[in-house]
């Protein structure tokens, strides 16, 4: 599709295109940290705990006896953090569950009478053993368990288990301890990047391997999944987290300026797009963006953001704007418009969408809006939603088929194995019919 879109000068004062996914360097395909990780997890393999335990001591300086932190440490870790963020914590571990709560309440099994004696159904169960990882960089992330753990709790998964790494201090982080502790986390070990996927992924701090593993981490965390795939499934593949922005000349371009910066704070490399259908509002978010930049703390993150993945469209028309972010496909979309459920009814790529200028992706990121914050990056919300439930719940399958439905299963089920030469199937089949008719 070719658009008209006329493009403005952007922070850097050069002309840029819409900064598409494509842009943004995969990280995880870095030739160097795949080896690394691939190299990690064969001697993992290989030597077990022994191996976790040298990364450990190599990667984080960590030499503890047992890597699991102890039940007392868990339960007092509430105490040793602010009274007013641990009520934060209380109120998202709330709200995200109450949420994922009533997204099960939509998972309902069936029983279908497909055709006369055949009956046949979905049963949902969830994956049995959940792995989350809790990162703690720069930014401990705090709400991430509400996400991984919580939302798998919800979904009744019987046994999660969540690493996260040491701090520079030698312990955990308290927050996230209080938050994986309130979401629900049956044990907790204090094991950091890649060594704590393996371990939760080939059993060797719990006595069993997961099933699953969830969680945000950087580069290495992310290939070490992406390796992993397969032995365990993953919720998937995050990139550096992005916003877009859809507005129009109503919107406050001081709210739409302080919103993409709020998302580039992730890192140097976070895209932060806005498509407007007014370039006089979509010069108004540049000088905005600018001013902001002057006193915000973190500016030495979202400067460097801004200047080289953001970016500012003008569309002609709404439907422009729109085919633009579907192309784009943006982990987080914001909507300030005159039109808003016109957009809302129209847009189709995007991880999640908050509506109107009082919704702000910061409510949903600290778990105050209930939605998820695991969501997919660089392109992948045209193929793919990002973590809730669903991807908890097995959807399995069940048929039941009484004696009289017989001729109507069997004989085509013959036909078909008989021209393929799978004698063996094709018996299965022709036993039954046999015994049918005798
Ligand atoms: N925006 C991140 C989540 C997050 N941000 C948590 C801050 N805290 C990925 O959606
Ligand atoms: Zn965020």
């Amino acid at each position: 599709m070719k658009f008209t879109a006329p493009i403005l000068d952007t922070y850097a004062g050069r002309f840029t295109r819409l900064k598409t996914p494509l842009d943004v360097p995969a990280a995880q395909r870095d030739p160097k940290v795949v080896e690394t990780v691939s190299t990690m997890l064969l001697d993992i393999e290989k030597r077990g705990l022994d191996a976790i335990r040298d990364y450990a001591r190599k990667l984080d300086n960590s030499t503890p006896d047992d890597f699991e932190i102890s039940a007392a440490t868990i339960a007092t870790s509430g105490d040793r953090i602010d009274p007013a963020l641990r009520a934060a914590i209380d109120l998202g571990a709330e709200r995200t569950q109450a949420f994922a709560k009533r997204q099960r309440e939509g998972h309902v099994d069936f029983d279908f009478e497909l055709a006369p004696g055949l009956h046949t159904g979905v049963h949902y169960v969830p994956v049995g053993r959940v792995g989350a990882y809790m990162p703690a960089g720069r930014f401990p992330l705090t709400a991430s368990a509400f996400m991984t753990v919580g939302v798998a709790k919800a979904a009744g998964v019987p046994q999660v288990i969540a690493c996260t790494p040491p701090q520079p201090n030698g312990l955990a982080n308290d927050a996230v301890l209080y938050t994986a502790h309130v979401s629900g986390a049956d044990r907790i070990f204090m094991l950091g990047g890649v060594q704590a996927l393996a371990a939760m992924v080939y059993g060797l701090v719990d006595d069993l391997p997961v099933d699953m593993l969830v969680g945000a981490g950087n580069a290495f965390v992310a290939e070490a999944k992406r390796q992993l795939f397969g032995r365990a499934a993953i919720d998937l593949l995050a990139g550096p987290s992005e916003v877009a922005v859809l507005s129009d000349e109503t919107a406050d371009p001081e709210l739409v300026a302080a919103d993409l910066l709020g998302q580039a704070e992730h890192g140097p490399n976070s895209p932060a797009a806005l498509v407007t259908t007014s370039e006089a509002h979509g010069r108004a978010v540049i000088a905005e963006v600018e001013r902001q930049l002057t006193t915000l703390l973190t500016a030495d993150i979202c400067g460097p953001a801004w200047r080289d993945y953001g970016s500012v469209t003008v569309a002609d028309t709404r439907e422009i704007a729109v085919a633009l972010m579907d192309d784009l496909a943006p982990e987080h979309l914001e909507v300030l418009t005159s039109d808003d459920t016109w957009y809302h009814e129209n847009l189709r790529n995007y991880g999640s969408v908050f509506i109107g200028p009082w919704s702000t992706v910061a409510y949903s990121d600290k778990g105050m809006a209930g939605t998820n914050h695991t969501l997919p990056t660089a392109g992948g919300a045209k193929h793919s939603a990002g973590l809730s439930v669903s991807r908890y719940l097995k959807p399995l399958t069940y048929q039941r088929v009484e004696q009289s439905a017989t001729p109507m299963l069997a004989p085509a089920t013959i036909t078909i194995s008989a021209s393929e030469g799978m004698s063996a199937h094709e018996a299965t089949a022709q036993l039954r019919l046999d015994r049918y008719q005798a």
